[in-house]
């Protein structure tokens, strides 16, 4: 209350309500140490309801933390405070993962239940044997992604899930009622969860559904009534109690009604005290569980840590340059996403820790290669998620797998479905969450699904992400550099667009360097002075290839400049940009996408050919033809503006 006051921000209402589940679930059943907020087999707790971030830090700082001093609390909301607006995993010790856009915090909570059972069936009990918590709010069950999350956590019986509903049936608008008439107990239950309800602001009632819940063969719900703004005369209760300070009289007339005369942030020694000891109530669990780690065999203890430390293997170069080679020996003709699949063969062997999967298009997006089995209902030895058709499900839990460590997940879909993933995907560029989107079937080139299925806008919009890294390789070879490329990234999400149809090897050489490094680089020289550079990605390279050739008919030199990822490329030195965009005097980008983004290659007086609206049903070499990205075209625009 003090905090959100002080702020003159914030959001007092659910702290006040939920401040009583969060003291059992903390004092009782969570398994941490204040001491070490990232042992590995501590429980996690996610509050999903980012809006109600005060509650998770007067935890942190109650439980001692480091780092989480009252100063914080003092400086809520406040620029480079360790206290944002809404939880922050990467600003703030303690916080599991970001949270605020409702829904995803939950979702990303089953992905962390995943990943614990899943380094369970490979580590055992001994190093892997812990819970996940929940609390989450009506608006965390109202949005559609908990339909998804609920029902991927209910169909895999994750056990180790446990969600606190805070129940309090009012959200910004008022009283729930306005826009809900669901009952969410029966709601989970169909999904195959335990549910049951629970007085919230009753500690033994809580106590013993959390105690019945630890020992459920299925994920648990416990909707627990609650009371917004709780103790506060006249707020409490009410939407007003919501997300704005409750002002001197409410402040002063809640502290009265819980008999509370200290100032302002002053704790009283006993309740600091006894908080304390909350927080050091796991060390014992902890210390057991180090010397568990020590007693197990040097190399499983080794690749354990490897793996929860989030390094990547030291095979993965030595892989991906053999694979060049055979390559470059044996030139395939295939779609990315069979590349994808050959670079996958290879990439599976020497990456134990990435794990794939695909939102229910597993044959279309080639992501189970031969070496994965999938995970079922209550058995977790696999590598492969069979996610079903929730792609927001997928992403989010996605990013609770990688939070929780020791896995890099892949998963895949088509490009035109990012759409459907994308608040997770968000999250992931901006909490620095290393993932993987295989994304298939990346432009007109999926034919004749249509323009519904055919994404056009989807790569410039992933570009313009902040800290998503989006790959569209033009070959095998590419591909097999952006997949290392994506599997190397610890700091962030990768995408690869790849696609449906043939495209035949367009490199010819490949020594160790990863050239796709730098986003971009030259891939066919001109046959003399440049007059024009054609820059292209994916699918297009062959298109800026064949223009080439048939502006060579013409003794007209031009350069081929390959960009497996315009992003990347963009992010390079002014210097490393210079040298690549080169000082042609004709610049052309080819990308069967719309044009947004490459300006800043080729100039606002650079030709584009692309895309300039949505696709149309039809094979795909007719479509190419139609929406005149040919070489034919791409060579006809070239002479035409050298010409001018
Ligand atoms: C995806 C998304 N939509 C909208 C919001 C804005 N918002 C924050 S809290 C909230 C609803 C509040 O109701 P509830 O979830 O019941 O929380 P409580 O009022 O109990 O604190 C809304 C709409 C958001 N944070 N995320």
């Amino acid at each position: 209350m003090d905090a959100v006051e002080q702020a003159k921000s914030g959001h007092p209402g659910l702290p006040m309500g939920a401040a009583d589940m969060a003291t059992v679930l903390f004092t009782k059943f969570l398994k941490y140490d204040a001491s070490e907020p990232t042992w590995a087999d501590r429980d996690r707790f996610v509050l999903s309801a980012g809006h109600g971030s005060m509650l998770l830090y007067a935890l942190l700082h109650l439980t001692g933390v480091k780092g989480m001093t009252i100063d914080e609390l003092k400086n809520f909301r406040k620029l480079d405070s360790k206290t944002p607006g809404h939880p922050e995993n990467f600003m703030t010790p303690g916080v599991e993962t970001t949270t605020g856009p409702l829904g995803q915090g939950l979702a990303t909570a089953v992905g962390m239940a995943i990943a614990e059972r899943m380094l369970n069936a490979e580590y055992g009990d001994e190093l892997v044997d812990h819970r996940t918590y929940v609390i989450a709010s009506d608006g965390d069950l109202m949005e559609g992604i908990s339909h998804e999350a609920i029902s991927l956590a209910g169909h895999l019986k994750l056990s180790r899930l446990i969600v606190l509903f805070d129940d309090n049936g009012i959200s910004i608008d008022g009283p729930l009622s306005l826009s809900e008439s669901g009952d969410q107990v029966k709601r989970f239950e169909a999904a195959g969860w335990r549910a049951v309800r629970a007085d919230g602001h009753d500690p033994a009632a809580l106590t013993r559904a959390l105690s019945r819940a630890q020992k459920s063969d299925r994920p648990t719900l416990i909707a627990c009534k609650t009371t917004i703004g709780y103790g506060a005369p006249k707020k409490a209760g009410t939407s007003k109690a919501h997300g704005e300070p409750l002002g001197a009289e409410e402040l002063a007339g809640a502290k009265a009604s819980f008999g509370w005369t200290s100032a302002p942030f002053d704790i009283p020694a006993p309740i600091r005290d006894a908080w304390a000891k909350a927080g050091r109530k796991g060390r014992r669990s902890r210390k057991a569980w180090t010397d568990r780690l020590k007693a197990t065999p040097a190399a499983t203890r080794s690749e354990f840590e490897r793996r929860l430390m989030g390094i990547r293997p030291a095979g993965l170069s030595a892989a991906i340059d053999a694979l060049k080679t055979r390559l470059i020996a044996d030139p395939q003709t295939v779609a990315t996403r069979k590349a994808s699949e050959i670079a996958l063969e290879v990439i599976t062997e020497a990456v134990p820790e990435l794990v794939l999967g695909s939102a229910d298009l597993t044959p279309s997006n080639n992501t189970k290669t031969k070496n994965l089995s999938a995970i079922s209902p209550g058995l977790f030895a696999g590598r492969y998620i069979h996610y079903g058709i929730r792609e927001h499900g997928m992403a989010a839990a996605m990013n609770g797998m990688s939070l929780h460590g020791g896995i890099l997940p892949a998963g895949a879909t088509f490009l035109v479905f990012a759409d459907y993933a994308r608040p997770a995907m968000r999250i992931a560029a901006l909490a620095g969450i290393p993932v993987v989107y295989v994304m298939t079937h990346d432009s007109i080139g999926l034919g004749e699904d249509g323009p519904t299925h055919q994404p056009v806008e989807h790569l410039a919009a992933l570009r313009s992400m902040p800290k998503m890294r989006v790959y569209r390789p033009a070959d095998a070879i590419e591909t097999a550099e952006c997949w290392q490329l994506a599997v190397e990234r610890t700091d962030g999400p990768s995408l690869l667009a790849l696609t449906r149809q043939n495209l035949p090897q367009v490199r010819k050489e490949a020594g160790t360097t990863n050239v796709s490094a730098q986003g971009a680089y030259e891939l066919s020289p001109a046959d003399g002075k440049a007059r024009a550079t054609i820059f292209a990605s994916g699918s297009e390279v062959e298109i800026a290839l064949a223009a080439q050739a048939l502006l060579a008919e013409q003794s007209f030199a031009v350069r081929v400049v390959s960009v497996p990822s315009l992003d990347l490329f963009l992010a390079q030195p002014d210097k490393v940009r210079a040298r690549i965009i080169g000082d042609a005097p004709v610049k052309v980008a080819v990308e069967a996408a719309v044009r947004f983004g490459w300006d800043a290659v080729i100039g606002p007086d650079g030709i584009f050919i692309g895309m300039t609206g949505f696709g149309a049903s039809a094979p795909y070499k007719d479509l190419y033809q139609h929406f005149g990205i040919t070489a034919e075209a791409v060579a006809e625009k070239v002479l035409r503006t050298h010409n001018l």
